[in-house]
């Protein structure tokens, strides 16, 4: 059996634990951390490593992205004729559900203002709000958005999904392409955003369509910073038109200390935690994939570089 090279390329990761994952899963592999000057590998397994780690390693077969995002990973000079391959699930796609139910289920049940009263020795009630009155919309219905519908749909919250090709999911009304973009926000009220960083969507959170949301509208971005215009969420929430948002992703991460979103009371923040990359879930993904390829099968999760998802 040929030995297979995989160089291992990832910032903000310990990586002795994932070579040693990776080297359990296939044991004909040799795996090392990539150094400059290192050997050509066959496979990459990646997280945001620098131009020069592929300008170093042109004969790539695959690039492993241990993340689902790949906006960070196109903006490189890839060698063309590697497959990229980005994370499917492999465990966020609960912790995705779990994130933004809590967010939906927080801001619907009134319990940070709760949260407030109690800590301030205060006995309060709100009025039980409708569940009809807060349909939620969830752009993208890719491997985390469906999940993110249908876990949204178990609570009885009337959901909309819009994503670039028409999709049918159980309990969800489908919209899709930028011709259904308006009529999708006019019949949400709480916004949730898990699509991918592409040029198409890049600025789409901006105040022409985040004003379309049905008033006292509520935003949960949990897919990238770029997706939201700051300053227009601010505007709109200062005109009274939304109500608040929670925040996962920021344009800068970690997000500025002199940035506005920390001083203002409306808005949740938590730091790009919704659905955290879980080592052995994703090595047994990408192991699986890798000696699916060498045995000339065809792979899911594959990247569309055009499309830039
Ligand atoms: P997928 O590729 O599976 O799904 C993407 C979805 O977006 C698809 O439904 C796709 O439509 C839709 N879409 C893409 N472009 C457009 C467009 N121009 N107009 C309308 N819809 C569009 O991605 P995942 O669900 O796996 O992940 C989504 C994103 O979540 C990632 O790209 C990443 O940025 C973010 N993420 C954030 C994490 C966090 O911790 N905060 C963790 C993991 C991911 P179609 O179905 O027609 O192709
Ligand atoms: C991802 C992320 O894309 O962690 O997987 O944001």
């Amino acid at each position: 059996m040929t030995v297979l090279n995989i160089t291992f390329c990832c910032t903000n990761t310990a990586p002795e634990p994932w070579l040693a994952g990776l080297h359990a899963a296939l044991p004909q592999a040799e795996v090392a951390v990539w150094q400059p000057g290192a050997a050509q590998a066959d496979y990459a397994v990646v997280w945001q490593p620098p131009q020069q780690f592929f300008d170093e390693q042109p004969q790539l077969k695959g690039i492993f992205n241990i993340g689902a995002g790949v906006d960070a990973l196109l903006k490189l000079r890839l060698p063309p004729q590697a497959v990229v391959v980005r994370l499917e699930d492999a465990g966020m796609a609960v912790q995705m559900a779990e994130y933004v139910c809590q967010a939906v289920i927080r801001h619907f049940r009134d319990l940070e203002a709760y949260a407030t009263d109690m800590r301030a020795g205060h006995w309060t009630y709100y009025k039980p709000r409708q569940r009809s009155d807060f349909p939620v919309g969830v752009m993208g219905l890719g491997v985390l958005g469906a999940r993110v519908a249908q876990a949204l749909a178990h609570f009885e919250f009337p959901v909309n999904g819009w994503s670039r090709t028409p999709k049918l999911l159980d309990g969800v009304r489908g919209f899709n392409g930028a011709a259904q973009l308006d009529a999708f926000l006019a019949a949400s009220r709480v916004l949730v955003n898990l699509l991918p960083l592409t040029p198409d969507t890049t600025n789409i959170l901006n105040r022409e369509r985040l004003s379309r949301l049905q008033p006292g509208g509520y935003v949960i971005n949990v897919a990238r910073g770029a997706h939201l215009v700051d300053d227009d969420l601010l505007a709109l929430l200062d005109s009274g038109h939304l109500a608040g948002a929670t925040l996962d992703v920021f344009r800068t991460e970690p997000l500025p200390a002199d940035h506005p979103f920390w001083r203002e009371p409306r808005i949740i923040l938590t730091p790009h935690t919704s659905a955290r990359t879980l080592r052995e879930d994703s090595i047994a993904q990408i192991a699986s994939k890798m000696a699916a390829i060498e045995r000339g099968e065809p792979v899911a999760g594959l990247v569309d570089v055009g499309l830039g998802y």
